[in-house]
């Protein structure tokens, strides 16, 4: 139903000056634009921007990295979700049970992908675990419709970000018996967000099921849900209360999975950053 093969939270001609690496004076300089030593002229223009993708992003989990053994699977709201942690990126596929495929549009900006039937996911890359969205706080919605809206922390909230990565939605088929879910397959580069291939983050999810297919920006119009985990609520607003993402177990003989914090602390032994 809809194909957003790459999306670009940046205007065009931003984008486009980046691919070619214009310099200042509009004029191409091909390929400058990318070389990790030439001068910051674009928000993209740095190592580990653009990755080598491992999975076809295509809304379809059928990539042998959705079977990777230090996967993560979780469950949450209508929501099942699974998480690869590869050292150049972040790849993350959801499976969404929702029976109101609907939306809201009224100026068509980007907030109003949280009004919409939507998923969302945040990452606390250097597990801060800040009281309020701060540096190294990233937060991303991705729609039904296929528009997004990818933001970072910055002084006690969370602000525009610019970002490349990649992601697909796809409505499920009546054929297959899965008319009543979509999915979204997305990746996110890990140099985008300060990570590194093996350090632990904080992660929190979220969900926006719109109930009621009239155009009307009101609240009752649709529910967010988060996820509960171990009993404790994870607030997106609140990086604290984040649940910790590792990139491989932290149990021997035991598959991956979230951690609360004080799980991370007690099987690693740290404690506070990462
Ligand atoms: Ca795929
Ligand atoms: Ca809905």
């Amino acid at each position: 139903m809809k194909k957003f093969l790459v999306f670009i939270m940046a205007l065009m001609t931003v984008m486009t000056l980046a691919l070619v690496g214009c310099d200042s004076n509009g004029q191409q300089s091909t390929e400058q634009g990318l070389d990790p030593n030439a001068p910051k002229s674009s928000p993209f223009a740095f190592q580990g921007n653009v990755v080598a993708l491992e999975a076809v992003i295509d809304g379809y989990n059928n990539d042998a990295l959705w079977q990777d053994p230090n996967r993560v699977e979780v469950q949450f709201a209508n929501c099942e979700v699974t998480i690869v942690r590869r050292p150049t990126a972040v790849y993350l596929f959801y499976k969404v049970y929702d029976v109101t495929p609907y939306r809201f549009v009224a100026t068509g900006d980007a907030d109003e992908v949280t009004k919409s039937d939507s998923i969302e996911f945040y990452f606390d890359s250097q597990l801060n675990r800040a009281n309020v969205p701060s540096g190294n706080c990233y937060q991303v919605n991705l729609g039904r419709d296929g528009r997004t809206r990818i933001l970072a922390g910055a002084t006690n909230s969370f602000d525009k970000w610019l970002a490349l990565y990649n992601f697909e939605v796809r409505e499920g088929d009546f054929n297959n018996g899965d008319y009543d879910y979509y999915y979204v397959e997305a990746v996110v580069p890990a140099a985008q967000m300060n990570m590194t291939a093996d350090n632990a983050i904080g992660i929190a999810f979220g969900q926006v099921d719109r109930v009621d297919e009239r155009n009307v920006d009101l609240q009752k119009y649709y529910t967010w849900t988060g996820i509960v985990y171990k009993g404790n609520f994870v607030d997106p607003q609140i990086p604290s209360t984040y649940v910790v993402l590792s990139p491989v177990s932290l149990i021997s003989g035991e598959p991956n999975r979230l951690y609360t914090y004080d799980e991370y602390c007690s099987l690693t032994g740290k404690g506070g950053k990462a």
